[in-house]
């Protein structure tokens, strides 16, 4: 029997591709507006919207705690340049991701808490404390983008869950769909598709959850109906289509750790000064833009979130 072993040199074409050839190829389909409209007309649009039983959360208060950076990246950029392996690996998925089924959607909470949990999502939101945050987003492989999401602390969803003293992690996953996600049939993939935080890190009020985006529920191709937000970290970390959440007290490994754990860790926070072993992480292309602009330590939110590091200085942070 033949084994696949995922070496070096055989690694999915996208993952050695400079970002620069992708970004172009999308840039130029979004060039083709008229083209990309034609799939859903607006009427039919909204009537998808207006089923959504959220649709009504929206639009959310502003919080502009954190500031509103500018410029905002347009809807449309930052709803079809994608990234979400399940549907395929390269950045144009937001056709196929509308296969995503998001009702009925039940979030399993478990691990080290008072009591494991089963709620629809659903049920979970209408507990929540909603509000809107305009954040940067810088992906590893130096796109970014700016775009207000929606939705709620992630400490809001840890009190809930009502997590034991000795629960160090959290750990979430992204649903589990092979009939409906053709790249879960890629089977050289750790899936399902995995991230985590450190306790005190989900409970910063800077980690979000976001269930909307442009004052509206999320798109799934965005990673409908909840994904996580920590402006903060590289955009891996930020796991989509979430349906488990669960607090253990040993790190757990990601989906891009398990891969290619000489190029993606645990901590992943931005940081200019520390290039990825294959590219500098310098400088980034906002989606939309062709220049480049000085990435931030932090991604620009260092004054909130360095203090999280102080005791960590051993670990690898910034991969
Ligand atoms: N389940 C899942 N979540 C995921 C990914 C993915 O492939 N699958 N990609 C990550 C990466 S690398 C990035 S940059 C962001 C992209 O989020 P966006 O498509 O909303 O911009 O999602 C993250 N979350
Ligand atoms: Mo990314």
């Amino acid at each position: 029997m033949l084994i696949k072993r995922t070496r070096g040199w055989e690694l999915p074409e996208r993952l050695v591709t400079p970002e620069s050839v992708a970004l172009g190829r999308r840039a130029a389909m979004a060039g083709g507006g008229a083209i990309l409209a034609g799939t859903l007309a607006p009427s039919a649009a909204r009537a998808q919207a207006d089923a959504d039983p959220t649709a009504k959360f929206y639009p959310a208060r502003r919080n502009d705690t954190y500031g509103v950076p500018t410029p905002m990246t347009t809807e449309k950029l930052a709803t079809t340049y994608n990234n979400f392996y399940e549907f395929g690996s390269h950045k144009n998925i937001w056709r196929e991701a509308q296969k995503l089924p998001i009702r009925p959607w039940t979030i399993k909470i478990g691990g080290l808490v008072e009591k494991p949990i089963e709620i629809s999502f659903d049920e979970l939101i209408a507990k929540m404390p909603l509000e809107e945050r305009v954040h940067r987003f810088r992906c590893v492989e130096t796109w970014s983008m700016i775009v207000p999401w929606s939705g709620f602390p992630m400490k809001a969803l840890v009190e809930f869950a009502k997590p034991l003293g000795s629960a160090k992690f959290v750990e979430m996953k992204t649903l589990s769909r092979p009939s409906i996600m053709p790249g879960q049939r890629e089977f050289w993939y750790p899936w399902p598709y995995t991230d985590g935080l450190a306790i005190d890190e989900a409970t910063h009020d800077l980690a979000f959850i976001a269930t909307g985006l442009y004052g509206k529920p999320i798109p799934r191709q965005n990673g409908a109906p909840l994904r996580l937000v920590t402006p903060w970290k590289y955009g891996f970390k930020q796991v989509k289509s979430i349906v488990s959440i669960d607090f253990t007290d040993k790190r757990p490994v990601s989906f891009w750790e398990k891969l290619l754990p000489t190029e993606y860790g645990f901590w992943a926070n931005v940081n200019p000064q520390v290039g990825h072993p294959r590219w500098s992480q310098a400088t980034e292309k906002l989606l939309g833009s062709d220049a480049r602009i000085p990435t931030l330590l932090y991604n620009g939110y260092a004054e909130w979130v360095a203090g999280l590091y102080e005791g960590r200085k051993s670990e690898k942070l910034f991969m």
